[in-house]
């Protein structure tokens, strides 16, 4: 989508520091880490928000879990992450790019603000 900063970094019209890619996902370090580790995967398909998945994309929400636990294992995070997916106005969501925080390299509390 054009006026999308994701998918400008899926296009790599942007830089960012891409930790994994495969042919639908794409993992990247958040440019404002809110912990040691915090990591975003992406679609590569644009899809804006949580409410947007549905019978035709659904797949891809599978492959994102998949990617990140390939990156868990091999950034050895056995003693935690925490995955969040911020949802529209409420939950703070500012990038309309379905999107997962991972956040790790520190006790994290609960609940979240
Ligand atoms: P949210 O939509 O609130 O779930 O969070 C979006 C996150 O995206 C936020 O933590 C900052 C991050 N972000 C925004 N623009 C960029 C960018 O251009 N590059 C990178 N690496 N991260 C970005």
């Amino acid at each position: 989508m054009k006026d999308c900063i994701f998918c400008k970094i899926i296009n790599k019209e942007i830089p960012a520091d891409i930790v994994y890619e495969d042919g639908n996902v794409m993992a990247f370090k958040d440019v404002n880490p809110a912990t040691p580790i915090h990591l975003l995967f992406i679609p590569k398909k644009h899809i804006p928000t949580l409410m947007d998945v549905d019978g035709e994309n659904a797949h891809l929400m599978g492959d994102l879990h998949r990617a990140v636990a390939q990156v868990a294992r091999e950034m050895e995070l056995e003693s935690g992450f925490r995955l969040v997916s911020n949802c529209n106005k409420d939950a703070g969501q500012i990038v309309f790019h379905v999107h997962y925080h991972l956040l790790a390299g520190r006790p994290l509390q609960w609940p979240p603000g």
